[in-house]
């Protein structure tokens, strides 16, 4: 199969039509696709640029003028490799990606969720085409990018998904996790506290131990949809991935330890995080749109390096619209998935806006609002604020969730507030380390039981139904 997307290498521009998409989900066909689909969402850029600023400059511009196009930069000054930013930046391509409408992205994220698809394990895989260890383990050859000014000097990798088991239920998990590269063979990770990987890696702390780690980048979106499924440890997000495809997805095991790793990657870099071992990683600026502080953060020891022949290294600038859509399909299952545990006529949830959730319901009793809003906020860390508003009110309409909590609400009523909750650190208001917070709930649907009469403005549907437009016009 050869590598095309634009033949980087070769630099001709031209692609060869990917043949067998569903059993070859990677990075290169999608971006392919993409070429043959909607050739204009794909930006070639061949002159060079600078990984320090440039390559997120130029998906900011584009974005500040509302082009959302994968961008592809053949040549970034410092690294043999070509950048490609922004894959997952539109609905469009999420929906590409999963063979459905983006009306469809939400059900064909359940569908993945009730039934996932196991991986299948292989014995060797493109990603291993090239493997660097020891003396060759140089994580300076990967394109070195810096996005904004007041970010660390240090480079960093955004587009990581992680691998790493329970020590005690053997399970695997995947969840992003960035990365700032601080010499030949360590980076700095973030971990967000009570996520899994956090709560793994203090389980091998704990017990003295180094937690086995790998880090693959350039994926197929379906990996990267996977990974962020939110929810119960006890499901593995390989097989969420599986679900997506509706294939398994092929893994082949990691060259220095025992973890698997998606076969068609782009890169991989295995290795392990010590026990008790900080550095001070950051600043960085995040998907709220503010930078975070400087924290001592766990370190990732780099033992391996393994790649394709020709490898693309995939790049998310953190804060713009790719880094907003991607969490929301699996946000929006876990939340209307625990919402309609707690009330069975909800309807609908919408993450429109960072760490705020909007949920309409069929509300049957005065109580449903409050129990969803208790059950939401302790749900997530990036669960910040909940609305809930009538199953009239279109939740993906921000004002006309506007309007009904100017209309529906008062101060004195169904409004909740959770007080020393676990937030994210990443939220500018937060200011415990611990990310302990205060959460809001809004209760914006209409009272059921009212002192004053209220009715809808409603022309009488007979008479609405009696008037034909063309007659109206064409009378004028
Ligand atoms: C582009 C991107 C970057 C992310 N970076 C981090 C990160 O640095 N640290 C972190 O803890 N979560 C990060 N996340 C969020 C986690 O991937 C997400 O919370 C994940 O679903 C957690 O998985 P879990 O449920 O297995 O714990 C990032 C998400 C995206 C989309
Ligand atoms: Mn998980």
């Amino acid at each position: 199969m050869p590598r095309t997307s634009g033949d980087w290498d070769r630099q001709t521009g031209q692609v060869e039509r990917g043949k067998n998409l569903i059993l070859m989900p990677d990075l290169c066909s999608f971006i392919d696709e993409v070429r043959r689909e909607r050739p204009r969402d794909v930006l070639d850029l061949h002159r060079t640029v600078s990984p320090r600023y440039e390559t997120a400059a130029i998906v900011t511009k584009l974005e500040q003028s509302a082009r959302f196009p994968i961008v592809f930069f053949h040549h970034v000054e410092g690294s043999a490799f070509p950048v490609v930013s922004n894959i997952c930046g539109s609905q469009f391509r999420l929906a590409l990606a999963l063979r459905c409408s983006t009306r469809e992205l939400r059900d064909r994220y359940a569908e993945a969720c009730e039934r996932p698809v196991k991986p299948e394990l292989r014995k060797a895989a493109p990603v291993q085409e090239q493997v660097f260890e020891q003396n060759d383990v140089n994580l300076r050859m990967l394109p070195q990018l810096v996005y904004h000014q007041d970010d660390s000097p240090n480079p960093y990798i955004t587009a990581a998904i992680v691998v790493a088991r329970d020590p005690q239920t053997g399970k695997s998990n995947l969840s992003f996790h960035r990365l700032m590269i601080m010499s030949r063979k360590t980076a700095a990770i973030f971990m967000a506290r009570g996520k899994h990987l956090d709560l793994i890696y203090r389980k091998y702390e704990s017990a003295g131990k180094p937690m086995p780690m790998a880090a693959f980048i350039g994926v197929h979106p379906a990996c990267s949809l996977g990974a962020l499924h939110t929810g119960s440890s006890d499901i593995e997000e390989y097989d969420i991935i599986g679900g997506l495809l509706r294939s398994p997805l092929r893994v082949v095991r990691c060259v220095t330890n025992q973890l698997e790793v998606p076969a068609e990657a782009e890169f991989v870099l295995e290795g392990f995080v010590a026990p008790q071992k900080r550095a001070e990683e950051g600043p960085f600026g995040e998907f709220t749109g503010y930078a975070t502080g400087t924290a001592d953060r766990p370190v990732f020891t780099v033992e391996a390096i393994t790649c394709r022949h020709s490898p693309i290294f995939q790049d998310i600038v953190s804060g713009l619209t790719e880094h907003l859509l991607l969490p929301i399909p699996g946000m929006e299952h876990h939340l209307l998935t625990l919402a309609q545990a707690t009330v069975p006529s909800t309807t609908r949830v919408k993450v429109s806006v960072p760490l705020t959730v909007f949920v309409s319901l069929k509300k049957q009793d005065d109580s449903q609002p409050g129990r969803i809003i208790e059950t939401l906020l302790e749900s997530d860390i990036y669960v910040k604020h909940v609305v809930v508003v009538d199953a009239d009110v279109d939740v993906s309409d921000l004002r006309q969730v506007a309007t009904a909590i100017a209309l529906h609400t008062r101060p004195d009523r169904g409004i909740f507030i959770e007080r020393r909750s676990p937030g994210t650190e990443l939220d500018p208001s937060c200011e415990s380390p611990d990310g302990l917070t205060m959460k809001l709930g809004i209760d914006a649907t209409l009272p059921r039981e009212r002192t004053r009469p209220l009715s809808k403005n409603r022309v009488p549907k007979e008479v609405l139904d009696s008037i034909h437009l063309s007659e109206i016009l064409s009378a004028q």
